[in-house]
Formats: structure tokens, sequence, C-alpha cells
């Protein structure tokens, strides 16, 4: 229900699809909002970045905006997945949590740092005065993977920018289908067990709940190992050593295989990211690190809405894939010799 409604508004913004796309009050008449809200909708320009994202201007986040807007910024997050807001100057913390309310309810699991504006306000620094540091630094993830439900958006505000620290996006159907025959079927039987583990197993490639598209739940920095084939007869974990392998395997396909996938945001001060957490991997560049000497104080302002849907692996691929498993398995013992 909910990703039928989600794609008829794609649909909406398909039939004007252009490379750059004003969006007015007339256009989003044909769409299902009230008249009155519609009218009081405001004019923005949408530039779509290469491979996915888009970069928005004429939107002003610090005020208050009619709900039309809101619903129109709603539906081009689903859609593009990485939303660019430029020189929005400093948009206050109490603000940017109001904006993330936009998408549902915050989930706010990280230590809170005595700078930080706001309890919703992740605050993340160069400068341990100043923030948490080394955050995004472990490894390819989503946020929140180790939550039942990994959160649904992750809203990103360089409230101090330096010279150098991008932030690496990737766009996570792309790197699914990019994946050779033999390593998705791979990737398809594998469960991930979060560092913390009481939180449970979860698919590694799943459905994203509202797009219906091919994404991944992972945390390459904070994965405890992985479980084969979970909840068919060929479950079992995988060993430690297949583990360290498939790690190293799943990095290389982030650095290197789907390289060309990536996009890597240069911070301008007053950038302000939407992004559907559940549709992008990203990471924090070495250069995050880099000292304020150096490049200048970091600091970002990151929130994230609360995950409504436990990842769901679709029930016809697992079954395929433990079967495929099964076959294969069947077929080396028998050449081995093995009756089983
Ligand atoms: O600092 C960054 O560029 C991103 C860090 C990160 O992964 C996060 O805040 O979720
Ligand atoms: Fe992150």
């Amino acid at each position: 229900m909910l990703r039928a409604s989600a794609w008829s508004a794609i649909r909406r913004f398909e039939l004007s699809a252009a490379r750059c796309l004003l969006v007015s009050g007339s256009l989003r008449a044909s769409g299902s909002m009230p008249a009155a809200a519609e009218a009081a909708a405001l004019p923005y320009r949408l530039d779509p970045l290469p491979i996915f994202g888009a970069e928005v201007h004429g939107i002003d986040l610090k005020e208050e905006l009619p709900e039309a807007t809101v619903a129109a910024i709603k539906e081009e997050v689903l859609q593009h997945r990485l939303l660019v807001f430029r020189d929005q100057g400093i948009v206050s913390g109490d603000r940017q949590v109001e904006i993330s309310r936009w998408f549902g309810p915050l989930e706010s699991t990280f230590y809170k740092h005595p700078l930080s504006p706001h309890p919703d306000v992740f605050r993340v620094s160069n400068d341990p005065a100043q923030g948490c540091t080394g955050v995004g630094r472990t490894g390819w993830h989503v946020d929140g993977s180790f939550q039942p439900a990994p959160f649904s958006h992750a809203l990103y505000h360089i409230w101090s920018c330096p010279s150098q620290g991008d932030t690496a996006f990737a766009p996570l159907r792309e790197v699914v289908a990019a994946l050779p025959p033999q390593q998705r079927a791979c990737w398809e039987r594998l469960w991930m067990l979060s560092d913390r583990r009481s939180r449970g197993a979860k698919p590694l490639i799943y459905e994203h709940p509202l797009t219906g598209q091919d994404t991944l739940c992972f945390h390459l920095g904070m994965i405890d190992g992985f479980v084969w084939d979970m909840g068919t007869p060929q479950e079992r974990a995988a060993t430690p050593a297949e583990a360290r392998q498939l790690l190293a395997e799943m990095e290389r396909v982030f650095t290197h295989d789907c390289a060309h996938l990536i996009y890597r945001h240069k911070w301008r001060p007053g950038d302000f990211i939407i992004s559907d957490n559940l549709a992008l991997g990203h990471e924090a560049a070495p250069e995050t690190q880099l000292p304020p000497e150096q490049v200048g104080l970091r600091v970002m302002h990151r929130t994230t809405v609360a995950g409504q849907f436990v990842p769901r692996k679709r029930a016809a691929v697992q079954q395929a894939a433990a079967a495929a498993e099964a076959t294969s398995g069947r077929a080396e013992r028998q050449q081995q010799g093995d009756p089983a």
C-alpha cells in the first residue's frame, strides 16, 4: 500500500523528468494534495547528480516551509535517495530536529557530546573537545544497522566546514545489480550478525521497504559474523575465516569494483544533506580525521529517523538460494564420494 503510493508519486515526477527541474505549485496540481496546500508550494530547482542524488536550490531550510513543499521534498528523497541543499548557512539543532521529524520520530543511539545543541543531534568532529571523533571511519555502512529496524533517514549538516574531509555515498541498488552472478548468489545467502548480538541477524540483501528495490543491510566495521541460509535447513554460522574473507570481498566491492558508482560529497559551508539511509551506504573519508590545525574545524550535526521496517528477505529468493546451495553441495559431495 505504502509502496504503491510512493511509486505513484515518483511517476508524477518522472512525467516531468529533466536534467534541471523546476518544481512549482502548478506542476503539482495533478497530485492529490489539498488545493490550498498546493497553491502554497514553493518553487525550487533540482539539479540531479550524475548517478543518484540531486542538488536542491531555492529552499531555505531555516524557514518554516509550506506543507506541500515538505511533501514534495519527501518524495524527492525517496526518488533521488540523496538531496544536497546548498547555502543553508547555520541551521540550528532545533530546526534540524524539526526537519528530521518530517520523516518520523527520531532515534538517537549515540554518545551525547556535551556541545551537542540537542539530545537528538549527534555532534561529529575532528576535535574531541567539539564532537565525537572517528565516526564513520570503521568501514562502509548504513546507520543503525544494529537496530531491529535500521534508521530510515539520516540528515547531515556541516556546521563548521573544513578544507578536506568528504563523505562518500554508494547507491546500494546499483551495487547489488553490479555484482557478478556468482557473487550475487553468495551474498543472497548471507545474513549479518551485528556486533551487538542481541539485535539478531539481518539479511544482507533485502528489499527496500518503500521502493521494493534491492538494497543492503550492513556495516563493514560493526559485524560479529555472518550466517548462511538463515531460517532454512542449510542454516549455519560462517566460520571466522569465511567472515574475514567476506568482509574483505565486500570492502573491495565498495572501494574497487563499484568505485565508479560512488558519490563523494565535498562539503561546502552551509551544506545540508537528507539521505534515504536504507538505500545508500556511506563512509567518512580518512581526511575527516585530519586535525583542525591542518584543515580547519570540522563539525557535523547528524540526526537519524527511527526505522519502521525490519529488513526482510524476499522469501522466494531465499528459498532459491538455499535450494541451489543444497544442490551444488550435494553434487560436490557426490563428486567427493560422500553419499550424503
Ligand atoms: O563524518 C562523516 O562524514 C560521516 C560520518 C558518519 O558515518 C555518520 O555520521 O553517520
Ligand atoms: Fe554513518
